[in-house]
């Protein structure tokens, strides 16, 4: 305002005028600011909200249980009479929390499976039950058939039991792997004669 305005006192109007039109300007743009920025948080809200429910459907289909096809080489129910349980830990071999510092530098945190080889028997029903037993990691399950397409896919939240009966129907050599840390989270399963 001060640039528009002089000493003499006839010009008064005119430097009241300028102010005036300075403040309609200014309040203008600053409308059309929160404008914009109310517009585009709505749009960032919306994107949120429609990659929040794409995620959501994504990780619904992701984990999956043994399929008509997949069945025919392992079954898997929630409940039975079983012939063996394994447990199976998620073991935290070099992480953020503990360390060593230098080897999680080197390779990033280090997770396995504990046992990591599983040996079963054909036909015979056994409880495999999964704990992960980190409380701010995921991990998850995924059961390989023998040319390491996946079987079933399971998610095993942090500070959790996840245990179903497994009966193979095929013998042989079977991979599983944590899809979350790769390359190093994996077992195997070998599924032997009946015995
Ligand atoms: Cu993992």
């Amino acid at each position: 305002m001060s640039q528009h305005c002089v000493s003499t006192f006839h010009r008064r109007a005119i430097c009241l005028w300028l102010a005036y039109r300075d403040i309609v300007r200014s309040t203008t743009a600053c409308t059309a600011a929160i404008l914009f920025a109310t517009v585009a948080a709505a749009g960032a809200a919306n994107t949120a909200g429609a990659t929040a429910t794409m995620s959501g459907a994504a990780s619904a289909a992701r984990y999956f249980m043994p399929d008509a096809a997949a069945s025919k080489i392992v079954t898997v129910v929630t409940a039975g009479t079983v012939a063996a349980s394994i447990v199976v830990l998620t073991a935290a071999v070099a992480v953020k929390e503990t360390g060593p510092k230098a080897t999680i530098e080197h390779f990033g945190e280090v997770y396995a499976f504990l046992p990591n080889f599983i040996a079963v028997h054909r036909g015979e029903p056994t409880r495999i039950t999964l704990w992960n037993l980190q409380p701010d990691d995921d991990h998850d399950f995924v059961l390989e058939d023998r040319s390491g397409e996946a079987l079933m896919h399971l998610r095993l939240a942090p500070l959790s039991k996840t245990s179903y009966v497994y009966t193979f129907h095929s013998e042989g050599l079977f991979g599983f792997r944590c899809a979350l840390h790769q390359p190093e989270m994996n077992g195997q399963i070998l599924v032997l004669p009946p015995r």
